[in-house]
């Protein structure tokens, strides 16, 4: 077992059960001209966890434990999205329009796509999801099943609503979860810590926080052991 500093109290993995998934690091919510600033949120603040993204991903990929993406969008002709989804946002920036990038939020447009930096490699998996949570209406359950993975470490956007959401599926699933504090974010910082709270209380109700040095320094000591 790797055992990682977090709160509310240590979290424990076995390395060869272990998946990191990246939620909806996608040009939709991260770039301008997407849905994520169509809804009036100001981008900016989501790109600064892309460096730290990037090296949890690269951990993940150097010690050959499993990396799940997923983006958040929709068929083209808009039948897997509720029409209250639709309503949302301001009007003729709204899912399924023309943007900047392409159809907002339409899978296989430009805004679709995971931002080139955290860029998918060969045999990661990817899952399309319609909805916040990434188990609903996918294949994610199945996939982990295979993989035999018990215990999930989270990053993306936004924290409260598509991290959280999925987070809360997992821990219902029965899934162990951590979620690193430094490699999500949301449009709204008081948002964010608010779920960092709601995550970690009552004895991790939904799983543990920690930041991205503390998993590194637990990888790295489990080397060394
Ligand atoms: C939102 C997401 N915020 N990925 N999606 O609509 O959190």
């Amino acid at each position: 077992m790797i055992e990682v500093a977090a709160e509310p109290f240590n979290y424990s993995f076995p390395p060869d059960k272990v998946a990191l998934i990246v939620i909806d690091m996608q040009r939709d919510f991260v770039e301008p001209g997407g849905f994520g600033e169509s809804l009036g949120n100001d981008v900016s603040l989501l790109r600064a966890i892309i460096p730290t993204v990037a090296d949890l991903i690269g951990l993940f990929r150097i010690k050959g434990w499993p990396v799940i993406h997923t983006r958040e969008g929709h068929m083209a002709d808009l039948s897997d999205c509720p029409p209250s989804k639709i309503r949302r946002g301001k009007p003729s920036l709204r899912i399924g329009d023309e943007g900047p990038m392409g159809r907002i939020m339409i899978r296989g447009e430009k805004g679709n796509a995971i931002i080139p930096e955290l860029a998918p490699i060969d045999g990661e998996i990817v899952i399309d999801k319609p909805g916040k949570g990434a188990f609903y209406a996918t294949e994610l359950g199945e996939e982990l099943e295979a993989l035999g993975v018990t215990h999930l470490v989270f990053a993306g956007v936004t924290t409260e609503v598509c991290v959280q959401t999925t987070m809360r599926e997992a821990n219902d699933r029965g899934f162990d979860c951590l979620l690193i504090e430094d490699a999500t974010e949301s449009y709204f910082p008081e948002f964010k810590a608010s779920t960092l709270a709601m995550i970690t209380a009552q004895g991790a109700i939904v799983g543990c926080v920690a930041p991205l040095a503390a998993l590194e320094a637990a990888a790295e000591e489990s080397k060394a052991a």
